[in-house]
């Protein structure tokens, strides 16, 4: 059995100190082996002014077997150095001299996917946070910047391809079918940016030519039977490559611009300077193995990547505390960028759906944390949606404060000021503030603030001086007693019996534009509205302006008229949500209450007018008609009522298809696909739309409907369509449902990324076996605990989408995942630290599952040997509230 550890640290953003020594240089040399590979390293360091004489020189390291190390050419004895698990240690090295060592690791070991480590037979690397101190002794810390070589040897006939960052200045060949490869970096970079790649790959090759006239030659690479799926990837990266140049003026650096797809991968994507690493998920994409979501999150992910390349790398982060400093802002890019590629409105739904079910909970649990952390134990637990979706809203209501001209002007000063170094949130702010003159001081509260703050409306009318006086609120978030001020944008509107009304503010001469953003610095303003005809009702936070909770107290009937007349998309889609949210939780009130069940007649009516509204496009509708999920209206309740919720969801979901049986069957008929798939904007919102009208039929269990979700999923010649038919059949259940699985896993089982829906549909159906289902699958010859996709598709989706089935009262849904926690954390702590969230919300909900949940924290805690990683969050968890 293995000891208990000692109780891991804490590092805290007020202890930082830059280091003592810096790197200029670094000189790699891989020997790549089966079963040992040696890593040489020639660090050319240099004492930095101010640092005393005599400082050691503390190098970094996990997991290294230490070979031997030299100073200045001269080999150390073993008195002169010290070697410890962690770190490699000279006593006073001098003022400016190279440091060589050597070490061996063992990459096929490496399950941690940290590192150095092997995918499908491929050499590949992951170094972010800190994985470069698991390749070889560093300063393994952002703010030690260096130029870097790589050489890179290998058996030649296994590992044709040998790829590192920068330029490939040399190849030739070695003695024993060895090769190599020689790849330098002009740029300097942190550590946490290098990469190796050695592999059986092919390459899709493509090019583009940047605005001042270079060419830069892109290379996607990829196991070989994938060569086919590499189009859209590469369509996404030029779009992306024009984007940046166009609306930031950004360009690209190097001559060459490489992503690989990966199959065993920790997270999305990896930004490594001119040597992105992919999961494959985010790079592959065929019409008949990837749906129009999958399209859409690819176009994405290589636009995130792609934009680090001055957000991150040219500019990186002085230390980890800073990470939204490159995340948060490059979430904010690659969201204007796919706003720009497609529907802003869809774009905007989706991200605040995902925020405020995701990210809102996080802020209100236990792994609450500012967008800039104060204190961390694993910094791999803070690559959060706190991070980096409320990062990206911190940077969005800076540039809805500046105007776009405002912000432009605030990004180039930024990169004028700061390229080349590693720096802190605090510059990035005074950047933007300078270029505009402006003061964001108390704007910089967001970054240190916990927990989603309260904005509370009301609003007057006066006939007789025709005006409309609006008084906002703020107010600490939830459960907390006190917050300083924030300084919050409000978007608001007025919508006046004839529709929107232009708003002049008193104090004004004209009236303006229908759409006014309202600063909130106080505790509490008002602002008064002239020239008013009638009592309006006010459309608030537009946009979703900033990310707060709203309070405001508007009757279903206002909520309905602006589900149906906002001239706001993004404020249509949310009053809809709210009036559904209302009408939900009272269903929910009454199946606890045992009264009759019944659906709002109002609100089908409002639901009604969307399906017959000519004027919104198929994917706005389909978000419209989709009712809020389980883990939002949980969110509203004191304590989450798991199975009434669920009761009231289902409930609701088929009286509307009953009360709307005939418009979405006529959606349905009308709108079958006319040709091959093509991945067109008016050909996805079609496939919305049609594929949310037949989830609602199936739900009515008529067999003329259940027909229509077999033939679709028998002849789609598309994963979108084939998907969204299997998922409407497994929700049904019986035999059409057993069939349907038999059938997609026959075709598609020897697809990892295909056979990954065939999991995540399962865990995350409504089904009542689904707990049973998921079960069974653990036990799957096809389901495999060490490749983070397979895990995730199964216990992540189960544990993290699944509300009614994870939270099963008997507590079997929470000991499944558990386990499954405790069999990763071995070999993958980063995995398992992910998935252990799940029991994060476990406070709030009634005391049987509560009590379930904790055994379960507790059992993780217990476990001898349990990963930092997880540690953090289960002592987190249990920590009292
Ligand atoms: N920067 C990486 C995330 C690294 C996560 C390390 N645990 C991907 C991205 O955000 O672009
Ligand atoms: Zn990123």
């Amino acid at each position: 059995m293995t000891e208990a550890k000692p109780a891991p640290q804490p590092i805290f953003r007020k202890d930082y100190r830059r280091p003592d020594y810096t790197i200029d240089r670094v000189d790699l040399r891989f020997e790549l082996g089966e079963e040992t590979t040696r890593v040489h390293a020639t660090l050319t360091v240099r004492r930095l002014d101010g640092a005393p004489q005599a400082a050691p020189l503390v190098l970094d390291g996990e997991n290294l077997r230490h070979v031997s190390v030299a100073l200045g050419g001269r080999e150390l004895s073993a008195g002169e150095y010290v070697v410890s698990p962690t770190s490699l240690t000279i006593p006073a090295p001098g003022a400016a001299f190279t440091l060589a060592t050597v070490v061996e690791i063992r990459p096929q070991d490496n399950l941690e996917l940290s590192g150095l480590y092997r995918s499908s037979g491929n050499f590949c690397t992951q170094c972010e946070a800190e994985g470069f101190r698991r390749i070889t002794w560093f300063l393994d810390r952002p703010d030690v910047m260096a130029r870097y070589s790589a050489v890179v040897e290998a058996d030649k006939a296994k590992y044709p391809v040998l790829l590192a960052n920068g330029n490939r200045v040399a190849t030739g060949d070695l003695d024993g079918g060895r090769h190599f490869a020689r790849w330098d970096d002009p740029f300097p970079k942190p550590s946490y940016l290098f990469a190796l790649v050695a592999g059986d790959l092919r390459c899709f090759p493509g090019e583009f030519v940047t605005r001042s006239g270079r060419t830069v030659r892109l290379e996607i690479w990829v196991e070989p039977d994938n060569i086919d799926r590499c189009a859209h990837a590469l369509r996404s990266l030029q779009a992306s490559m024009r984007w940046d140049e166009d609306k930031f003026g950004r360009e690209y650096d190097l001559d060459i611009y490489m992503i690989v797809a990966v199959n065993d991968f920790n997270l999305g994507a990896m930004e490594n300077k001119g040597l992105n690493l992919f999961n494959a998920k985010y790079v592959l994409a065929r019409p008949d193995t990837a749906t129009d979501d999958d399209y859409d999150g690819i176009e994405s992910v290589i636009a995130h990547e792609y934009f680090h390349n001055w957000t991150g790398n040219r500019v990186t982060c002085r230390d980890w505390f800073q990470l939204t400093l490159k995340e948060g802002l490059t979430v904010f890019r690659d969201r204007l960028f796919s706003a720009d590629m497609g529907s802003p409105a869809v774009a905007r739904i989706g991200d605040v759906l995902a925020l405020r079910t995701n990210q809102f909970a996080e802020d209100s649990g236990p792994m609450a944390h500012p967008i800039r952390p104060e204190s961390y134990i694993e910094m791999n637990n803070f690559y959060t949606t706190t991070v980096y979706e409320k990062g990206a809203e911190v940077i969005g209501m800076m540039r809805t404060l500046l105007g776009e001209a405002g912000f432009r002007r605030g990004m180039d000063l930024y990169f004028e000021r700061h390229d080349g170094q590693a720096v802190t949130c605090d510059d990035f702010r005074a950047a933007l503030a300078d270029a505009n003159g402006v003061d964001l001081e108390q704007f910089g509260r967001w970054y240190s603030q916990v927990g989603t703050p309260v904005v509370r409306a009301r609003g007057e009318y006066d006939a007789n001086t025709r005006s409309y006086t609006l008084t906002l609120e703020q107010a600490p978030p939830r459960g907390r007693t006190s917050a300083e001020l924030l300084h919050i944008p409000v978007a608001v509107g007025l919508l006046g019996p004839g529709g929107p009304l232009p708003l002049k503010l008193s104090g004004e001469t004209a009236a303006g534009a229908d759409t006014r953003v309202l600063e909130l610095r106080e505790r509490s303003q008002s602002f008064r509205f002239e020239g008013v005809p009638a009592a309006p009702v006010a459309s608030l936070l537009r946009g979703f302006s900033a990310p707060v909770e709203l309070e405001v107290e508007r009757s279903d009937a206002d909520l309905a008229r602006l589900m149906a007349a906002d001239p706001d998309a993004f404020s249509r889609w949310d009053a809809g949500q709210e009036l559904g949210r209302r009408v939900l939780l009272r269903l929910a009130a009454d199946v606890e209450a045992r009264r009759p069940l019944a659906l709002d007649r109002a609100f089908v009516d409002a639901c009604a007018k969307i399906v017959a509204d000519p004027g919104l496009d198929g994917s706005l509708k389909a978000l419209a008609l989709t009712l809020p999920n389980e883990r939002l209206l949980g969110q509203h309740q004191p304590v989450v009522a798991v199975d009434a919720l669920h009761e009231a969801r289902e409930f609701a979901v088929q009286a509307l298809a009953a009360a709307l049986r005939e418009p979405l069957l006529a959606i349905y008929q009308s709108s079958a696909p006319q040709g091959p798939y093509r991945i067109e904007r008016a050909e996805v919102d079609r496939r919305k739309l049609r594929n949310l009208a037949l989830a609602y039929l199936v739900t009515l269990g008529e067999p003329e409907l259940v027909a229509l979700a077999v033939s679709q999923f028998h002849l789609a010649d598309n994963m979108t369509d084939s998907e969204a038919a299997l998922a409407c059949l497994i929700d049904h259940g019986g035999p059409e449902r057993d069939a349907a699985l038999a059938e997609f896993h026959r075709r598609w089982h020897k697809d990892p990324l295909v056979l990954d829906k065939w999991f995540a549909l399962q865990a995350a159906s409504s089904h009542p076996d689904t707990l049973e289902r998921v079960t069974a699958l653990a036990d799957h010859p096809d389901f495999n605990l060490l490749n983070p996709n397979r895990a995730r598709s199964l216990v992540g989706v189960f544990g993290v989408r699944n509300q009614h089935q994870f939270h099963r009262k008997d507590g079997r849904g929470h000991a499944l995942v558990a386990d499954k926690v405790l069999a990763i954390d071995p070999h993958n702590s980063q995995l398992a630290a992910r998935l252990v969230a799940a029991f994060n919300p476990w406070r709030r909900f009634d005391p049987t599952r509560q009590q379930s949940m904790r055994a379960q924290l507790e059992r993780i805690a217990g476990q001898p040997g349990l990963s930092k990683a997880v540690r953090e969050i289960v002592d987190r968890a249990l920590a009292p509230a």
